[in-house]
């Protein structure tokens, strides 16, 4: 069914103040309840695809009709930001040893409040202009399906990583969305497709994309790195440097790629050691420094201990035997059974004497049964 004039001419006057707040980019959707979402996300959660999240037939009933949020809701307004600032900022820091690397979207101040912030500005003055709340602001804040939606309102096409590409910004876009009971006009869906690309199937080191658009998340780097029990032992290997996050299937993307940066200074790195932390730092980091410099970013709401043992895991990736008492003063003194644990492993991994020395002797003082257990293995696999 075509939109009314009305419609029309309200969802012109919705791009004109999205754009006076600030917004790149943006496109309507029909806040319809969606079929083929809810059978996609059923289907994903089936699979266990996003066993580490819990998600299950009510999220998926929740996250595919907008309704759910907004109760008489008839559109939903969809935002693509471009937060991409690629290797050009971690350069120059890049020849010191033993960094972790941190995915881009965590470099600057937490985007949620960012995208929050600019869709609260377009909110407010879309229900000041119907004289009525007209409006329900979405960043994390409610289920909903966002790359579907926006996949829906035009904004971009689903890639093979499964994250939305919008034209000439790329996959490195933060989404966001106001869910409305205005009536506007939608804009149609992208005749859009990665075709034969595959870059970012091959280039997965875990093997996480399936090349149908579809991922197994238990095995992406970035939900390896921000669960919060201990990384399956057969994945330690492939999570190289990555400390927090991971970029790899965008930065293989060549629309991605050929978007380049943002320019938003609010997306430059907070501090210089955001993009690739030193990892001895982050072993021995406690809350209170932790606090300090990562509570204000995408990265500050695991907490300290997460964090060490990510750094424990790359550590244990690079090989490197002078990082050796380091892991050991860890392994007697960490206070978190899963630090203590991982640590073992990195110098199970590491495989030196001094390294085997250590391992020893945490085997006769340690009393956690699940560190113990990573102890012996630790020593079997640097035998
Ligand atoms: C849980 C979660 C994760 C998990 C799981 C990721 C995943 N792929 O599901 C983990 C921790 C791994 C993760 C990682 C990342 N995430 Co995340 N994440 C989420 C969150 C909170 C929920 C996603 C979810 O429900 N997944 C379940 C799957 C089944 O659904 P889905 O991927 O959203 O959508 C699928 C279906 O809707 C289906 N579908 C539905 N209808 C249709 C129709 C057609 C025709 C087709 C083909 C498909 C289709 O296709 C979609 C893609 O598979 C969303 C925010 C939100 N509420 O949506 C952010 C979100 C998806 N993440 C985001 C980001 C930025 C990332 C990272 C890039 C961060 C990083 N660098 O480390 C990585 C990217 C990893 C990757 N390749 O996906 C952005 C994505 C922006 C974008 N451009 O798409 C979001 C939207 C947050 C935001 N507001 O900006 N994330």
């Amino acid at each position: 069914m075509s939109a009314s004039v009305d419609a029309i001419d309200r969802a012109a006057t919705v791009r004109r103040i999205a754009a006076e707040a600030g917004a790149v980019r943006v496109a309507i959707a029909d806040a319809s309840a969606s079929q083929v979402t809810y059978d996609e996300l059923a289907a994903s959660f089936a699979r266990g695809d996003l066993a580490t999240w819990g998600f299950g037939e009510t999220y998926a009933r929740k996250a595919s009709d907008p309704c759910a949020i907004l109760p008489g809701a008839r559109s939903v307004i969809c935002v693509a930001i471009p937060y991409a600032r690629f290797e050009r900022d971690r350069a120059n820091i890049e020849d010191v040893p033993l960094r972790g690397r941190v995915s881009n979207y965590a470099w600057s101040n937490d985007y949620h409040q960012y995208v929050r912030a600019l869709l609260g500005r377009i909110a407010r003055a879309l229900d000041a202009d119907a004289g009525a709340p007209v409006t329900r602001v979405v960043c994390d804040t409610a289920p909903l399906a966002e790359r579907a939606f926006a996949r829906a309102s035009g904004l971009g096409w689903i890639g093979k990583h499964t994250n939305l590409i919008a034209p000439g910004l790329g996959s490195f876009v933060f989404l966001g969305e106001i869910v409305t009971t205005l009536d506007l006009a939608c804009d149609a869906p992208l005749k859009k497709t990665c075709g034969a690309c595959t870059r970012c199937v091959v280039t997965c080191p875990t093997g996480a994309l399936r090349g149908d658009y579809t991922i197994d998340a238990t095995r992406c780097i970035s939900d390896l790195t921000q669960r919060t029990d201990a990384i399956p032992r057969a994945l330690r290997p492939l999570v190289g440097d990555w400390l927090w996050g991971c970029d790899l299937c965008g930065l293989a993307c060549p629309p991605t790629r050929n978007a380049g940066a943002a320019i938003d200074p609010a997306f430059a790195p907070k501090h210089e050691s955001l993009a690739a932390p030193g990892l001895l730092d982050i072993l021995a980091m406690r809350s209170a420094t932790y606090k300090r410099l990562y509570r204000e970013t995408a990265m500050g709401w695991r907490g300290a201990a997460i964090l060490r043992r990510n750094a424990a895991v790359v550590l244990g990736n690079m090989l490197d035997r002078a990082t050796v008492p380091a892991l050991a003063t860890g392994l007697e003194r960490d206070p978190h059974a899963l630090v203590r644990g991982h640590i073992a492993w990195a110098l199970g991994r590491i495989g030196s004497p001094a390294a085997a020395r250590a391992l020893a002797q945490a085997a006769t003082l340690e009393r956690d049964d699940s560190v113990l257990e990573e102890i012996a293995a630790a020593r079997i696999a640097s035998d």
